[in-house]
C-alpha cells in the first residue's frame, strides 16, 4: 500500500509536549544512574528539548514538574524557551516527594497536610501565569498499603473537596488534567486508580477538570483505546502521558515495547478526529530514559509517534466503515492490519526533506555532534534528577 500523501499534511500540525524530567537522570528504586552532558537545571532540559523540535519539527513545547524546574524568575525560562522557539506546555504537580505526604495529600485525613498539599498547586497555578500555561496536570501518589488503614470513602470526600479549591483558583483560561495510576507507590488502594474515579472528580468540578491517560498506568491486558474512545465521547479526554511498557509503570519509549498499541490508540483518537491540534487533547511524552542517552531517547520517541501517526493515517475509512456495517469481520481487520503495515518511512523522510527537516532526524543527531558537545560542555555542578 502507498502512503497518501494528502494524510502526511495533518502530519504537520502534531505537535507533542516533552517531559523536562526526562532531560535529568531518573531510574528505579535500585539505582538512579547519571550520565556525561546531563542537564543540570532547567534551562539546559529546555536547550535538549529545542534540539528535539530542531531535528523532528513535532515538539514545541515543554511541561515542566514543579519544584524540580522551578526557578526565581520563570518569566525569563519562558524567554528561554521563546528563544530557541518552542514553549512551555503542561505545569505538572509534585504532591508525592515531601514527608508530609507519607499518607496522602489531597485525601490525607488532616486538614493541615491537605492545605499543604493545596497551597503547592496555587504555586503551580502562579507558575502556569508566569510560564504562559493553561494546563495543570494532577497525579497524586495517593492510596494506602493495607487494608483497614483509612477510610476508602472519606477519602473520596476529602480528595474531591481539595480538588474544587484547587479548581476555583483556576482563571477561565486555564484546565485541571487529573491523571490516574493504579497502583505505586500504594500497593493496596489509590485514590484515583482508574479513568472512572477521575472522571468523576473531574464532572465534580467543571468544564474545565479533564482526565489525563498515561498509558503506563493500566492494568495488564486493559484495552486502553476503548478508554480512549469513551473519554473523547464524553468529551473529558485533556491529556495522553504517552510512553511504553512489558510490565507495570515501566515509563519505556513510546511505542518501543508495544507498537500495534499505539497503534490501535492512535486510530480511535484520528476516528474521532482529534488529532487536530485544537482537539483539546494534549499528547504529552512521560517517559524516562534511565539507562540510555535521553535527547536520542527523546527524538526516537517522538519519531515513534509520528510514524505511527503516519500508519494511522493510511487507514482506508470508507472501506473500513463498509466493512464493519456489513459485519465482514476479517475484512475491517484487514483494512487496519493494512495500514499498520504500510511502512512509511520512506514518505516520511521526503516529507520531511520537503519542509527542511532532516530525512533521518536520528542520524542527524548522531551527526550533529549535540550529544558529545553537551558532554564536553556540561562539567561540574550537580546534574538533574527526580532527587527521590
Ligand atoms: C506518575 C507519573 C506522573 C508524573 C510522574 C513523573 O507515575 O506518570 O505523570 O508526575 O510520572
Ligand atoms: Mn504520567
Amino acid at each position: 500500500m502507498t502512503t497518501r500523501q494528502d494524510t502526511l499534511r495533518l502530519l504537520e500540525q502534531q505537535a507533542l509536549e516533552l517531559p523536562s524530567w526526562a532531560f535529568g537522570n531518573t531510574g528505579t528504586r535500585f539505582k538512579v544512574f547519571s550520565a556525561p552532558g546531563v542537564a543540570r537545571d532547567p534551562f539546559e532540559k529546555l536547550a535538549d528539548a529545542a534540539e528535539v523540535h530542531r531535528l523532528t519539527g513535532a515538539a514545541p513545547r515543554v511541561a515542566l514538574h514543579i519544584p524540580w524546574d522551578l526557578v526565581d524568575d520563570m518569566g525569563a525560562l519562558r524567554t528561554h524557551a521563546e528563544s530557541m522557539g518552542i514553549g512551555i506546555g503542561t505545569i505538572n504537580s509534585n504532591t508525592f516527594q515531601d514527608d508530609a505526604y507519607r499518607l496522602g495529600s489531597l485525601a490525607h485525613h488532616d486538614k493541615a497536610v491537605r492545605q499543604q498539599a493545596i497551597d503547592h498547586h496555587y504555586e503551580c497555578i502562579d507558575v502556569m501565569h508566569a510560564a504562559g500555561s493553561t494546563d495543570l496536570k494532577v497525579w497524586l501518589a495517593d492510596g494506602t498499603n493495607y487494608p483497614g488503614q483509612d477510610d476508602l470513602t472519606a477519602r473520596q470526600e476529602r480528595l474531591a473537596e481539595s480538588l474544587a479549591t484547587i479548581y476555583a483558583r483556576l482563571d477561565p483560561t486555564q484546565r485541571l488534567i487529573l491523571e490516574y495510576k493504579l497502583f505505586e507507590p500504594a500497593f493496596y488502594h489509590t485514590d484515583v486508580p482508574d479513568w472512572g474515579t477521575s472522571y468523576v472528580h473531574c464532572v465534580a468540578m467543571g468544564d474545565r477538570a479533564l482526565v489525563c491517560l498515561d498509558t503506563g498506568h493500566h492494568a495488564p491486558g486493559t484495552n486502553i483505546e476503548f478508554i480512549v474512545a469513551q473519554l473523547l465521547r464524553l468529551g473529558r479526554l485533556g491529556a495522553f502521558d504517552f510512553n511504553s511498557r512489558f510490565y507495570a509503570d515501566d515509563d519505556l519509549m513510546v511505542g518501543a515495547a508495544d507498537p500495534f498499541q499505539l497503534f490501535r490508540i492512535l486510530a480511535v483518537v484520528a476516528g474521532a478526529d482529534a488529532l487536530r491540534p485544537d482537539s483539546g487533547v494534549t499528547f504529552m511524552l512521560d517517559q524516562c530514559h534511565n539507562i540510555e542517552p535521553k535527547v536520542a531517547g527523546q527524538v526516537r520517541s517522538v519519531l515513534n509517534v509520528q510514524e505511527m501517526t503516519a500508519r494511522v493515517l493510511q487507514i482506508d475509512r470508507a472501506s473500513l466503515s463498509r466493512a464493519q456495517e456489513e459485519g465482514d469481520v476479517i475484512g475491517a481487520n484487514d483494512v487496519l492490519m493494512d495500514a499498520f503495515y504500510t511502512d512509511v518511512r520512506p514518505a516520511l523522510a521526503d516529507w520531511r526533506e520537503a519542509r527542511g527537516l532532516p530525512r533521518d532526524p536520528m542520524a542527524a543527531h548522531r551527526a550533529s555532534g549535540y550529544q558529545r558537545a553537551i558532554e564536553a560542555a556540561r562539567v561540574g555542578g550537580t546534574q538533574a534528577g527526580w532527587g527521590a
